[in-house]
């Protein structure tokens, strides 16, 4: 078993479109487990750390006050190959080809306002639950993961 953890954001359209439960319950659907998660608005900082790799793009102005405009939800998300599967099931960054029954294909129309992050790596993942979340926040899910597992 490769159990990894995973950073999901709810990012500012999610929340305000009211559709945070709907993406969870996709995660939850799929057997994710929820290890930490936060209702927050994000600072210029935060959100230029948590976006350093796009630092030279075009779009980088946009898309640190878009981030930093209202609440996002975070979440620590934990399951089998975590990284990878919550990518699958967010979809392509443009909505308009991810693949049908991907949240962003489903609910989202354009690049710039797509709900959803995801860690593209282990490194990713690494480096950015620790801009949302101390050691201290992540709840262990041992119980329910080992249950899981055996089923
Ligand atoms: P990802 O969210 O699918 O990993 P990235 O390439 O890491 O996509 O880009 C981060 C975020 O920046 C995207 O989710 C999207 O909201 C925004 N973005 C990416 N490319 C563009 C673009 O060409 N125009 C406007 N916004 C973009
Ligand atoms: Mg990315």
């Amino acid at each position: 078993m490769a159990i990894e953890t995973t950073l999901l954001l709810c990012k500012p359209d999610a929340v305000s479109r009211g559709l945070v439960g709907e993406i969870i319950a996709r995660l939850e659907r799929r057997g994710y487990l929820i290890a930490a998660m936060k209702l927050v608005q994000l600072s210029g900082d935060k959100a230029r750390e948590h976006y350093a790799e796009h630092k030279d793009r075009p779009f980088f102005g946009d898309l640190v006050s878009f981030i930093t405009s209202a609440p996002l939800v975070a979440l620590a998300v934990e399951g089998e190959n975590a990284i990878d599967g919550c990518r699958q099931l967010i979809g392509a960054t443009n909505p308009l080809t991810a693949a049908p029954g991907t949240i962003r294909a489903d609910l989202a129309q354009t690049i710039g306002r797509n709900l959803v992050h995801g860690s593209d790596s282990k490194a990713s993942a690494e480096r950015e639950l620790k801009i949302f979340f101390t050691e201290g926040e992540f709840v262990s899910r041992k119980h329910d993961l080992e249950r899981w597992i055996k089923e």
